[in-house]
This record gives C-alpha cells, structure tokens and sequence, in this order.
C-alpha cells in the first residue's frame, strides 16, 4: 500500500517536472497593428520574469514566445500584454489601458469608417 502511495507521489513528480519546460516554446494571437505595437507587445512580454525570447508578427498577428515554466505561464504574459493595452484571445484588454496606445495603433476600430480618419 505504502509502496503504491511513493510510486503515485513519484509518478506525479515526474509528470509535473516534465510539464514545466524551462524552455517552453508557444505562440499566441494577440491584436495590433503596426511596428509601434510590435515593440510595446514584445516589451511587454519580455518584462515578464521567465520570458526569453518574444516576438511579435505583424501580419498573423502571432506572438512567439519561449519561457521557463517554473517562472511564468501564458496567463501572466497575456495579463502584461493587456495591461499595455493589447488583446489577447482570452483576455481584453481593458478601456482605460487601451486608451493608452497610440492613437495610430487603434487596432479596435480597423472596422469603422476610414474615410473619417484622413
Ligand atoms: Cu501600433
């Protein structure tokens, strides 16, 4: 009984050090726009303890990231990324930290009317 209790505890040791990968590779969307956002984006990310690479694409709008795991998850990123006021998929960013980008990175409004802009 004992020895099936240390190999379960041993099993789920394992298992939780081979979830965190001190080099976890991931993307995620997040939404932007231009060269401006593209920086405060991978700014933002890299300020999170853990995260060594990030960049951002502005085309597919995909944010390539590598972190350690045991330091930071996806969610801590996403909440840096929203606080500079960008969107991620399952986090908005919100009013107040949108209004501050630039008025040119105002990737919410790539649907209004555009003639009104110039
Ligand atoms: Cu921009």
């Amino acid at each position: 009984m004992k020895k099936g209790i240390l190999a379960m505890a041993m099993l789920c040791f394992s298992l939780a050090t081979f979830a965190q990968d001190k080099n976890k590779k991931l993307t995620m969307e997040v939404d932007g726009k231009c060269e401006m956002c593209k920086m405060r984006i991978e700014k933002a990310a890299l300020g999170v303890p853990g995260v060594k690479y990030a960049t951002w694409d502005i085309p597919s709008h995909q944010l390539s990231l590598i972190m350690d795991e045991r330091k930071t998850n996806a969610m801590k990123v996403k909440t840096a990324i929203v606080a500079v006021g960008h969107d991620t998929k399952e986090l908005k960013a919100t009013q107040e930290s949108y209004d501050q980008v630039h008025p040119c990175c105002r990737y919410r409004e790539d649907n209004s009317d555009d003639s009104k802009k110039h």
